[in-house]
Formats: structure tokens, sequence, C-alpha cells
């Protein structure tokens, strides 16, 4: 009699299945809440533009005085170094992985997976073996490092050679649709001495650099009150603030960039920049990171190779990108997905709302309500996207929730839609089907959608 029951039940749901062309007809609203503030996804810095140079603006509400070291970060952003000795930005290398900010975040957006792995490009390889070190951080590879540079200065062999294979994953959707995702396996082709067989690898693509006072602005109160570490409420979901090394403060402090939130403030991120993908010593690291190897920089007569004002326009340069307003909010298509980002559980991770809080010296990213759609904390995404390398307290799982503001104009500015932590999805439809881990229920929810449905979710992405 019960089998029966459920038996009828699950006969009308699949007749209702038939009969709407869409799952999710009942609750649908007539439009998204909140409109003009989530229009403003940066708030008061929010520019309306979203066209080639949508990611390249200082914050609309920018005072005189940070507006000035903006436009001098700009310039240093894009300035090439070259081999010492030289007029001009002398002290690339020895070892890197490329010659300018600009060229791994082009435009201030994202990096696109090179066509040949070993040509400049945005894309890298950390590495580190088991273990770790003093600050509870990776443990440098012997002679290699935390991350593998595969360019070096004339005459000098390059640490690494990189190379990637790849495995076909076929997806097949409760419709019928199948996509083969390419799994990328990476390794190691050359080493200028043997690469040690422990050796851990993690794969890292530059992602776009708007917006990131903001998010360095929202109080770690209100981040690590989303934490559920071990999931209470059982909804599949837990998320964890990562705690990593400050080389500034000396001291431990809550992670926030970087595709695992590796490292704590912008300006650390664009100091390690400087240091180890373009081989450019400053205040914060002031060793070449290949001091004392064989290929390495032997004279460091030179070092800081940039002025220290330098690293600090860039990086409030950095923090006052302005982030681009969202579009075509009122479209009912885009209306449906907002809903169905909700039922598919996406909000979750990806959490619409934050109001920053003070932060000293800039007052354009302080006390603002943004739309970043991330909760800064770290997900285990599953086998697919696991990299097997720890990062502080991140698992060889675990990446950052990234944030999905301006990714619709990532097309018209970049040129490509790569997206992830390596560039291996080539669209957002890929991107969500590589989830797994604490996101698997809603990559299914996802493939169990009617296509009407799918267009509608991508349809919101897009308009972010
Ligand atoms: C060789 C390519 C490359 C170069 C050159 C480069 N970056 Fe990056 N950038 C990356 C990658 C890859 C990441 C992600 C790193 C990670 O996850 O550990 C990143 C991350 C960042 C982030 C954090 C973004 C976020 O959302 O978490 C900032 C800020 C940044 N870079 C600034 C800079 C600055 C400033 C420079 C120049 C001094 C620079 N980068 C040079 C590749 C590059
Ligand atoms: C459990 C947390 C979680 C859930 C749930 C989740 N995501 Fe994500 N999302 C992430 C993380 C973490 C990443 C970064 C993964 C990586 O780079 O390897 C990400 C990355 C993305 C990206 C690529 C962003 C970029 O900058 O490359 C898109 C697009 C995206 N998610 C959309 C969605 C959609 C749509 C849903 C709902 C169907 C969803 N996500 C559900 C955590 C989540
Ligand atoms: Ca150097
Ligand atoms: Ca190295
Ligand atoms: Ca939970
Ligand atoms: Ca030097």
């Amino acid at each position: 009699m019960k089998k029966l029951f459920y038996i009828t039940i699950s006969f009308f749901s699949i007749l209702l299945n038939i009969s709407c062309s869409s799952d999710y007809d009942e609750t649908t609203v007539k439009s998204i809440p909140n409109l003009s503030e989530r229009y403003k996804t940066g708030g008061e810095t929010t520019v309306f533009e979203n066209g080639f140079f949508s990611f390249d603006n200082p914050a609309s509400n920018l005072n005189t005085q940070n507006l000035e070291t903006h436009l001098a970060g700009d310039a240093q952003f894009e300035q090439a170094f070259v081999t010492a000795p030289a007029i001009t930005n002398p002290g690339l290398g020895a070892q890197f992985n490329n010659t300018s900010c600009v060229s791994c975040h082009p435009k201030d957006g994202r990096a696109s997976f090179p066509s040949d792995i070993n040509s400049l490009s945005g894309f890298f390889l950390r590495t580190s073996i088991p273990g770790t070190n003093p600050h509870g951080g990776p443990n440098p590879t012997p002679g290699f490092g935390e991350q593998l540079q595969n360019q070096a200065v004339y005459g000098v062999t390059p640490e690494v050679k990189f190379q990637v294979d790849y495995q076909d994953m076929p997806v097949t959707f409760k419709d019928g649709t199948t996509v083969t995702l390419k799994k990328p396996i990476y390794s190691i082709a050359e080493s200028y001495i043997d690469f040690p067989s422990n050796a851990m690898l993690s794969p890292r693509i530059g992602p776009p650099v708007f917006g990131l006072g903001l998010l360095e602005a929202i109080t770690e109160e209100d981040i690590i009150e989303k934490q559920d570490i071990n999931d209470a409420d059982a909804d599949g979901i837990s998320g964890k603030a990562n705690y990593v090394w400050d080389a500034s403060s000396q001291s431990i402090k809550l992670g926030r960039f970087g595709w695992k939130a590796n490292t704590p403030t912008i300006l650390i991120q664009s100091a390690g920049a400087y240091n180890n993908d373009i081989g450019i010593t400053n205040y914060i690291f002031s060793q070449e990171s290949s001091f004392g190897q064989t290929n390495g920089e032997q004279n460091n007569n030179d070092d800081p190779e940039i002025a220290n004002d330098i690293l600090d326009q860039v990086t409030l340069y950095c923090r006052t990108l302005a982030v681009p307003a969202a579009r075509n909010l009122e479209e009912p298509e885009v209306v449906r997905g907002y809903e169905l980002f909700d039922k598919a559980k996406c909000s979750s991770c990806h959490t619409p709302k934050h109001v920053t809080g003070n932060f000293t010296g800039i007052p354009a990213i302080s006390n603002q309500t943004i739309y970043p759609y991330t909760d800064m904390l770290l997900h285990d995404m599953g086998e697919g996207l696991a990299d097997g390398r720890p990062d502080f307290l991140a698992t060889g799982k675990e990446w950052k929730t990234r944030p999905l503001w301006g990714i619709g104009l990532t097309r018209i500015v970049n040129g490509h839609t790569n997206f992830l932590h390596d560039g291996r999805a080539k669209n957002i439809e890929e991107a969500i089907l590589w989830h797994g881990g604490e996101a698997e229920n809603s990559k299914n929810m996802y493939t169990n959608f009617s296509k009407s449905d799918r267009d509608a979710l991508l349809a919101f992405i897009n308009a972010l």
C-alpha cells in the first residue's frame, strides 16, 4: 500500500515535469529585491561601464589624494621589468614567471589558460613537500621554493618546464545532454636539478584584481561568523576561514586572497607577486626567491629592487579598482536565474551581500554595502578540483569561494571565458560542472534542471 502510494506520487511528479516546461514555476517572483542596491555591486565604488575597460577604473568615490596614488600605481602595474643592469625597471628574475603585473592580470581581469604552457603567461605551479614551515604554511620544496618559475633571464636555466596532460570526464545531464570536461594533470617536464619525487604541485591562474579593497575591508567577524566547520546545520556545506602568515605584521592573520585564501592582505599578495612572479625584491620580501640556488641570483647588492613607494602605490591601486555594475537584472530570464541560484544553494557559498567595515586611509572602500557573491571561506570542492597540496589551513581539496561580481564581463574584457583556479573551465557552465564535494548537491541540481532553467541561471551569472 505504502509502496503504491509512492509510485503514484512519483508518477504524478513525472507528469508534472512533462507538463511544465520548467521545474520551478510555482514560486516565481516578479523582480529581484533591492534592485538598485544589487546593481551597485561595489557600493559607491561602482562604475557603470560594460566595455573593454570595465575592470580598469578607479573607484567612483575615490578622494583626490587616493586617486593620485591610484594613477601612479596604475602606471607601475603595467611596467615590464628587464634584466639588470638597465636604466628603467631592472632586476627581472633571475627566475620568474612573467615580466609585469598586467601580463598576468590583463586589463585588471583574468589570464586565459595558455595554449603553450611554457610561454610567458598568467599560469604557474606552486610547490611544497609534506610538512609545514615554521609558520604553519607550505614546506618549501628544496631547491625550488614554494613557486616554480619556468622562465629565467638570458644565460640562466629556468627551474622547470611545465607539462599538462588531459583526461576526459564526461558529464550527463538529466535531459540527456552530455558535456566532456577535460581534467588537466600537471607534471614537471624538465628541471635544473632533480625534482623531488615527494613534491606536490598546485596550479594557479591570474584572477581579476578589481574590487579587492572592498574584500579586504569586510570585517573578520563578519567572515568567521559564516563558518560552519563541522556542518552543525547539516546542509552539507561547511565553510572554514584560512589563517595564514602575515610577513608584514609578523603574525597569523585571516587569509583573504589567492585561490586558497593563502595570503592575508593585498600588500602581501603584491609584494609576493613582485618577488616570486617577477623576481623583484622589495621591502617585504627583500631576498630573491631563487637565493642560494645554483641557477639563482647570486648578487644581492641591488636589493630591494623597487622603491618602497612603488609597492605601496600598486597595493593601493589594487585596493581601489572599481567594481563594474551588474546588468539586465530586470530581464525576466535573469530574475528567474536569480531564484534558481538560491534554489540550487549557490548562494550558500557565493553569499551575495556584505557590508564593509572601516578601512584606514581609504574612505572610498569603508562602510560600503557590496554584492561580491563570496563568503571568503574555504570549501571542500571534491576530488575533481583537488590539487592535493595543503596551504596553511586549506586542505588539498579546499578552495576559497570566488567572488562572482563582474564575471559576466570576462568575455568582453579578456576575450575568453576560462574559469576556476587554473582556468580549466571553458565557460561558466563548465565551471559549475567542476563543482563537487560540498557543492555536489548544487551541481546535481544544475544537471537536473531543464535547458531553459540552466540558461536562466547562466543568464543571471552573466548579468553579474
Ligand atoms: C606570472 C603571473 C603573475 C604575475 C606576474 C602577477 N600575478 Fe598576481 N596573481 C597571479 C596568480 C596565479 C594569482 C593567484 C595566486 C594564488 O592563488 O596563490 C594572483 C593573485 C593576485 C592577487 C589576489 C587576487 C585575488 O582575488 O585573490 C593580487 C592582488 C595580485 N595577484 C596582484 C598582483 C600584482 C600587484 C602584481 C605585480 C607586482 C602581480 N599580481 C603579478 C599571477 C600573477
Ligand atoms: C560549497 C560552496 C560552493 C557552492 C555551493 C557553489 N560554489 Fe561556485 N565556487 C566555489 C568555489 C570554492 C569556487 C572556486 C573553485 C576553484 O577555483 O577551483 C567556485 C567557483 C565558481 C565559479 C567560477 C568563478 C571564477 O572566478 O573562476 C562559478 C561561475 C561558480 N562557482 C558558480 C556557482 C554556481 C552557479 C553555483 C550553484 C549551482 C555554485 N557556484 C555553487 C564554491 C561554491
Ligand atoms: Ca631580481
Ligand atoms: Ca622557485
Ligand atoms: Ca552547514
Ligand atoms: Ca637582486
